[in-house]
Order: C-alpha cells, then sequence, then structure tokens
C-alpha cells in the first residue's frame, strides 16, 4: 500500500463541540460536510480524514501487503456478511463518543476502584440487528463498534472463506518464531471516526484490514513510562491514562516526549502488532465503515534470557512484580507506597524528580483501605 500522508494540510476541527456536531465544508482541502467536529483538527489523507494528535510521528516501515492472507474476506461487504454471517450473537459496544476503551469487567469491583464509570456499554444481538441499527445511525447517537470472535456459528460460505486464508503463510511464521497457539480471531466492524484508543496486548498480533481505511499508530514497549498504564488491577489494566485528544500533562509529564510510527490500512494490509508493543487504532474519518479481522497467537515457550533484557520482556516483569506484591500485601493502595519506599531515595534520586512526577508516585495517598482479599 501507499502509506503516504499529506504532510502539513491540517484543517482546524475547532473547539470540542457535543458529540456529532458537523462542520461545513472549510474551503478546497477541508473536511466535507460529513466530518464532524474534531479536537485539535484534522489532517488530509488521499481516503479521508485522520485526527490530529500533539506528538509527531514516522512512518511504520513495515506493512505486509502480498500475504494474500484473508484475501479471500476482501469480498465481505455488509451485504455479503448480512446474507453469511449466520444468525448467532455478537458482541456491540456502545460509546457517547468516538473511544471505544476497553475495559475488563472481571476487574470491575467498586470496593477498588470506587469511582470507575464503563466507558462504554455493550449489547448482544443479532447481526441483522446490527446491521439495522448500523445503518440508521446518525451524528449525536452513540457509536456501535462490533468486535466478536469468529467462531462456528458462522455460515457455510465464511467458513469456506476462513479455511481459505492463507494458513499455511501464519503457520510458517507460527513456527519460526516459535509462537504458541492461534487464540482468536476478532472481527471488528466499525464506524467511520471510531477509535481504540492507546493500548497493549500480551499476545502478537497479526491485524488485517479487509474493508474501508485504518490508521496504526503504534509506540515501542519502552514507551511505558510515557504511556503511564493503569495499575494491573484496574479493569483498565493495559491502557494509558494518557487521552490523546486532551494530554494532561501535569499528571502525565513524560506523555511529551511520546513519537508515534503510523500507518494507514487498506484492504488486504496486514500489519504485525507485536505482543506490548502499544497501538492506537482509528478508522478514518469521511470514509466510511471499517471491517478488520486480527490473528491473536499466544506466546511460545521462554527459551533463553538474553541479556541486557528487551523492553518488553521488562513490561512482563512490571506486570508479574505488580500482581505479585498487590496479592501479596492484599491492598492495592499499598502497592505505590511500597515501591516509593523501595526505590526512592534508593534507586532513584529524589531530587532527580519533579514535584510532579513525585506526587504521581503514590497515586492513592488519601483512599481509604479497604479490605480487599485476592485481587484477580
Ligand atoms: O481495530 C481496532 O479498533 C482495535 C484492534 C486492536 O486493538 C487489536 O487487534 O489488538
Amino acid at each position: 500500500m501507499d502509506g503516504t500522508l499529506v504532510e502539513d494540510e491540517s484543517v482546524d476541527g475547532g473547539d470540542v463541540g457535543p458529540p456529532g456536531l458537523r462542520v461545513d465544508p472549510v474551503g478546497a482541502d477541508g473536511p466535507s460536510a460529513d466530518v464532524p467536529l474534531v479536537p485539535g483538527g484534522v489532517i488530509r489523507h488521499k481516503h479521508g480524514y485522520m485526527r490530529r494528535y500533539f506528538f509527531p510521528m514516522e512512518p511504520v516501515p513495515v506493512i505486509l501487503t502480498d500475504t494474500n492472507l484473508v484475501k479471500p474476506a476482501l469480498s465481505w461487504n455488509l451485504e455479503y456478511l448480512e446474507k453469511n454471517l449466520g444468525d448467532g450473537d455478537f458482541s456491540v459496544f456502545y460509546s457517547k463518543d468516538h473511544k471505544f476503551k476497553y475495559y475488563d469487567q472481571a476487574k470491575y469491583n467498586d470496593k477498588v476502584v470506587p469511582d470507575f464509570t464503563p466507558p462504554m456499554s455493550q449489547a448482544t444481538m443479532k447481526f441483522s440487528e446490527f446491521l439495522v441499527k448500523f445503518r440508521q445511525w446518525k451524528h449525536g447517537q452513540p457509536r456501535m463498534y462490533l468486535q466478536h470472535p469468529l467462531n462456528d456459528s458462522v455460515g457455510k460460505a465464511i467458513k469456506d472463506d476462513f479455511l481459505a486464508f492463507n494458513w499455511k503463510w501464519l503457520e510458517s511464521v507460527q513456527k519460526e518464531h516459535n509462537w504458541g497457539n492461534l487464540s482468536s480471531n476478532l472481527i471488528y466492524i466499525g464506524m467511520e471516526g471510531n477509535v481504540t484508543p492507546v493500548h497493549y496486548d500480551e499476545q502478537e498480533n497479526f491485524f488485517a484490514q479487509v474493508e474501508g481505511f485504518k490508521r496504526c499508530i503504534l509506540f515501542p514497549p519502552e514507551t511505558f513510562e510515557c504511556l503511564y498504564p493503569y495499575p494491573v488491577f484496574h479493569p483498565h489494566d493495559r491502557q494509558s491514562q494518557v487521552d490523546f485528544d486532551k494530554p494532561d500533562f501535569e499528571s502525565f509529564p513524560k506523555a511529551r516526549h511520546l513519537r508515534g510510527f503510523e500507518c494507514v490500512l487498506e484492504p488486504g494490509d496486514v500489519l504485525y502488532i507485536p505482543k506490548y508493543w502499544w497501538h492506537h487504532v482509528e478508522s478514518l474519518l469521511g470514509a466510511g465503515h471499517t471491517t478488520s479481522i486480527n490473528f491473536w497467537y499466544k506466546s511460545g515457550p521462554l527459551t533463553q534470557v538474553e541479556y541486557p533484557l528487551k523492553p518488553q520482556r521488562k513490561v512482563a516483569m512490571i506486570r508479574n512484580l505488580e500482581k505479585v506484591v498487590t496479592e501479596a500485601l492484599g491492598n492495592p493502595f499499598e502497592v505505590g507506597p511500597l515501591f516509593e519506599a523501595l526505590a526512592l531515595g534508593r534507586y532513584i534520586k529524589v531530587n532527580a524528580l519533579s514535584h510532579s512526577e513525585l506526587g504521581s508516585l503514590n497515586r492513592y495517598p488519601s483512599k481509604p483501605n479497604p479490605q480487599v482479599s485476592t485481587i484477580e
């Protein structure tokens, strides 16, 4: 694919408006009336518009264009899916704005995270019902995003297409890199402008674009400290606390150092998203709905540890430490103070941190001490 972006042709979307508020065309290069008012403005791309963020970008060096991984799915337009996807139940997320920030229901514990409000709601429906709502959707209504594993409930034509994916190529990559088993294939059907905010997964991912255009912004695992992930016990575990639309640099000062790697995927393109790599995924504005399929692979067995440790191994280590300490303390609010006592003045110079960074080390200084017996 040609990932060339039209540089410096930003169009100021003006102030943040109520969801769904539209702008009138703002000149020949401006967004059409179909593009809603966007905080920070938009950047023109040959297929649509992309949101403008506060950090610089470089192109992703490799996008796989010749894998034929999901070639049979390139005919999966909505009409085809309507006919052939079967009468199973599908998970559909609703969000009041463009962001679909994942949360783990199993970690939703109102004693531990009392002020947590799920940012989106989830419904289960037949595909035909989803399509009626999807097609009738109007600006200002909650946005929709279907995200569901491809499973046995699909009809014969989809099953045949699925079996004709390029499994041979996948298996060769899996073998070569000693990956574990394929864990799932999610199908994503979303509205133009939908955003999956920046997060990382603990699995290898081949992300295949089927219909429409998706912008993916990647950050390497060593960006961990600039993206301030939520604690592991939090429902937003693996998600960044930095809101790309309204970054709070006071609380998250290192976010100023972010530098993304971006690409726009077209139908047939495949992006490899290695485990622990942060990714933000955005359906281009003004470019129609999008359909994608991912291929999540578990890690293979641990082979020899190489030093210096790779950044992804350090992230895995941080997660394990956090889990062990949280479990041992029985109270997540004690985790910050414990690590602070361990490191500050001993491994970290106190005067090397600014006042606001010191404050953010101990995120829960004044919270009560809920009796939490087990943390998942
Ligand atoms: O396509 C999307 O919106 C999100 C995809 C994603 O985050 C993933 O496959 O890991």
